[in-house]
């Protein structure tokens, strides 16, 4: 990197500006909510929950269909013992709903268009997806 570069780089109003000497870089405006392999790498701490939506006081549901998205509120917390209703917009066939992480409650839902209710009996995140639609994604923090 050059010495222009790097002053470049320091300048706030240009912050735009790839500072990065890998010319093959992520840019900036992708995020991992669309990637469905980054939604199954595990269940800790989820990169793409920015907030979590606190569920502690009240039963917990998601509508379950193509808005589901973090920034829709998909990302919610609960307590332990309590349960998420997932909701079907139409049915699991459309949406089969994934669980991420072999210790996950949510499990896996292909069938029916009945709410489908899960408990949560252990602390710890668990992510879901939709397993046709990559941008469908979200988590359940569950806290003592
Ligand atoms: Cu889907």
């Amino acid at each position: 990197m050059n010495r222009f570069a790097f002053l470049a780089c320091l300048l706030p109003t240009i912050a735009l500006v790839n500072c990065s000497d890998d010319e093959t870089s992520t840019p900036a405006t992708q995020t991992d909510a669309g990637n469905k392999d980054a939604a199954k790498k595990d269940s800790g701490p989820v990169d793409y929950c920015d907030d979590y939506v606190d569920d502690t006081a009240k039963a917990a549901e998601l509508a379950w269909g193509f808005n589901i998205a973090p920034e829709n509120g998909s990302c919610i917390k609960i307590k332990v013992g309590q349960t998420v209703t997932f909701k079907p917009d139409s049915s699991f066939e459309d949406h089969p709903l994934i669980g991420v992480g072999s210790d996950s409650p949510i499990g896996q839902m292909g069938t029916g268009s009945d709410p489908y209710v899960v408990t949560f009996p252990a602390a710890g995140f668990f992510k879901f997806h939709c397993d046709i639609h990559a941008s469908m994604v979200g988590a359940v923090q569950v806290v003592e």
